[in-house]
């Protein structure tokens, strides 16, 4: 060969090479994550993960993170997955270092990624409880990412998020920081009415470990042997299945918290009482319980139980009620520090939870009350439309020290909310609220898969409340709910849309109902009566197209969603199909009327047989302590199709 024809060869073949480069480089993406993590920040190349991947641990690791990402990794791919102790000089594939930050291996991977914490950050003002780093780099031929926990809970957290990661495509190399500025998150099964079953339980813990929410409060109402019949062993089987949910809130990294309410019947006074307390505490200690709950909410408190408590506390009142109540937590208190004096202090929810006015009642409770001891209390009202930092500081005051959030949404056990999920995003909670509060949670529904709409907003608010987005949290949440299927997320959506409206105990919703579908609605009113012939037959096709999708998303949630979801919202389903196909006809209806065919006014009866059928579905009997007929963006859909006939006459 020539010198020249071999130039030219180099020539073509680096051209092509280059072009090859051209056809490759590829973009990478800011994955999202929820909740909103403290910091991210973007680095070059790709968060790479190869079909073979190497773990890199110290002996000491929980085994059970460890099986999180493996089984992640699995099902997003990976081929071959094996562990070495220590890591290589040559990074030629994706290894992952997972574990604790003290741990040698795991900061010399931070520092090969540039992923130190600077010292100075804002992140070591907070506690570095529950806190983690996530790096991934580019390094040789390979990557290498790090999970590293402050703690177990941080690592877990480290684990969720690279899950959340694995999930998303073309991911860049990044580096978190990341930590919780509340330090309780999560829920509080407090609400009236049918308990979730044992496998909702389940389900829920491992829900709440995903959204990084680490508190999960069992104190349904109607569990007899928590309050109405308190003083009663629970059956042995309960006492199993107690244990159970304990062992998986453990996998999660949530804490279990048990409440007992002997409110309705206590005599504060009477050893007896106190040693039945100790040991139900006791027996619930042996199952792997490690945080107790004393709920004194909705109790008669001007009225002593039992006359030994007017011997010995005298005249009954709230100032009486306060005293024999501090006394008896801090009672317990003791018992408990006496059990186990790792375990967490006490929470409590107080008689008066509903406001932060200082009272005679708030004033004996503190007055006495070991200061270490939680208090609840639900803002300004039982469900208040809003919560400020101003309104928390007036309850720190008022309770004598930080208070822990006891949020009623979404819980749908009293009147106002007959027929209804309360399905909008949780919002209207200020921005800021963290340094005010040592937490929220969440009182839920008793339809444990609706309610994760909501919950997941507080996970993230209680998580990062300055970078809370309501709007996204409620796409992430519908997302979520669909496993990933882009046509079901938005059919979910639809249906929250039309379970929007969230009531208080008065008659003032505090948030809307159907505020997207009422969107479009308005449009179509204001453009039939200000548009010309072909806007008109362009906002109908809107409309059409839209009450087709209401029509149609229950089919596909039914075919998607999990199954428990399905049976929950069933009713809901049904009558969202009736209602939608109802705006179906109304919109063919609008559509015959403009074009000056007859056949408009049977396109509207039909339209209304069809909604009136729509109206008449019950939600399921028993399900909700207080039940009734269905309702689907009500005041908004109905009032719409009621009116269809009447916006044009001909
Ligand atoms: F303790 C609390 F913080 C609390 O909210 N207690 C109950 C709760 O179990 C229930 O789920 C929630 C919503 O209905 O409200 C409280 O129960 C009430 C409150 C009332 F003002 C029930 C009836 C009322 F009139």
């Amino acid at each position: 060969m020539t010198p020249f024809r071999s130039f030219l060869i180099l020539l073509i073949l680096s051209y092509n090479f280059c072009v090859a480069q051209t056809n490759q480089s590829k973009t990478f993406y800011k994955p999202l994550i929820f909740p909103e993590p403290a910091s991210l920040q973007l680095t070059q190349g790709e968060f790479l993960i190869t079909p073979s991947v190497t773990i890199v641990k110290s002996t000491d690791l929980n085994s059970e993170i460890e099986q999180l990402v493996t089984t992640a990794l699995k099902k997003s791919g990976v081929i071959a997955i094996n562990t070495v102790k220590k890591l290589p000089k040559h990074i030629d594939h994706t290894f992952i270092v997972l574990g604790l930050m003290d741990v040698q291996i795991v900061q010399s991977a931070l520092l090969k990624s540039n992923a130190e914490l600077d010292s100075d950050t804002s992140f070591c003002e907070h506690s570095k409880k529950e806190s983690y780093t996530l790096s991934g780099v580019s390094i040789g031929d390979g990557e290498l990412i790090t999970l590293a926990g402050y703690d177990e809970n941080g690592l877990f957290y480290a684990a969720q998020t690279f899950l959340q990661l694995l999930r998303q495509e073309s991911v860049s190399n990044l580096i978190i920081h990341d930590y919780p500025t509340m330090a309780i998150r999560g829920t509080i099964e407090g609400f009236y009415g049918k308990p979730w079953s044992m496998e909702s339980r389940k389900s829920h813990l491992q829900f709440l470990g995903s959204v990084k929410a680490n508190t999960y409060v069992y104190s349904p109402k109607d569990d007899p042997y928590a309050r109405d019949q308190w003083r009663e062993d629970y059956p042995e089987e309960t006492i199993a299945e107690l244990g159970e949910l304990v062992q998986i809130a453990q996998k999660n990294h949530v804490n279990f918290v048990y409440a007992i309410s002997p409110g309705p019947t206590i005599c504060f006074s009477d050893p007896a009482d106190l040693e039945t307390l100790k040991r139900k505490f006791e027996k619930l200690y042996a199952i792997g319980v490690k945080d107790f709950y004393v709920a004194l909410d909705d109790i008669e408190y001007t009225k002593w139980n039992c006359d030994a408590d007017k011997a010995y506390y005298g005249e009954s009142g709230t100032k009486s009620a306060g005293i024999a109540q501090s006394e008896l937590l801090n009672k317990l208190q003791v018992i408990l520090d006496e059990l186990d004096p790792k375990m967490n202090p006490l929470i409590m929810v107080p008689t008066e939870y509903y406001d932060a006015k200082e009272s005679v009642y708030k004033n004996a409770l503190i007055e006495n009350l070991d200061p270490r001891i939680v208090i609840q209390w639900t803002g300004t009202d039982v469900v208040p439309p809003r919560i400020s930092i101003n309104d928390a500081k007036q309850a720190t005051k008022a309770f004598g020290r930080k208070t822990l959030l006891w949020d009623n949404y979404p819980v749908n056990d009293y009147g106002q909310t007959a027929g209804r999920l309360l399905l909008a995003p949780y919002k209207f909670r200020e921005a800021g609220l963290s340094q005010e509060l040592s937490g929220i949670l969440s009182n839920p529904m008793n339809q444990e898969m609706p309610s994760r709409v909501a919950v997941t907003g507080v996970a993230s608010f209680g998580w990062n409340d300055k970078a809370y987005d309501s709007d996204l949290n409620w796409f992430i949440a519908a997302y979520n709910l669909a496993n990933g299927d882009k046509t079901a997320t938005e059919a979910l959506l639809k249906l929250f849309d039309t379970q929007h409206l969230a009531p208080t105990f008065g008659s003032q919703a505090w948030q809307e109902q159907a505020p997207n579908l009422k969107a479009l609605l308005d449009k179509v009113r204001k453009e039939m009566a200000f548009g010309d012939a072909d806007s008109r037959k362009i906002v109908i096709a809107e409309l059409k197209k839209y009450a087709n999708e209401l029509r149609n998303a229950p089919g596909i949630i039914r075919a998607v969603v999990d199954p428990v979801f399905i049976e929950e919202t069933e009713p809901w389903l049904q009558a969202m199909e009736l209602w939608g196909a109802s705006l179906v006809i109304t919109a063919d209806g609008l559509l015959a009327a403009i074009n000056g065919e007859s056949t408009a006014n049977a396109y509207f009866k039909r339209a209304e047989e069809l909604a009136n059928s729509a109206s008449e579905i019950e939600s399921i009997p028993g399900a909700t302590r207080i039940g009734g007929k269905i309702k689907i963006a009500d005041g908004v859909l109905d009032v719409f199709i009621k009116d269809a006939a009447e916006i044009i006459t001909m």
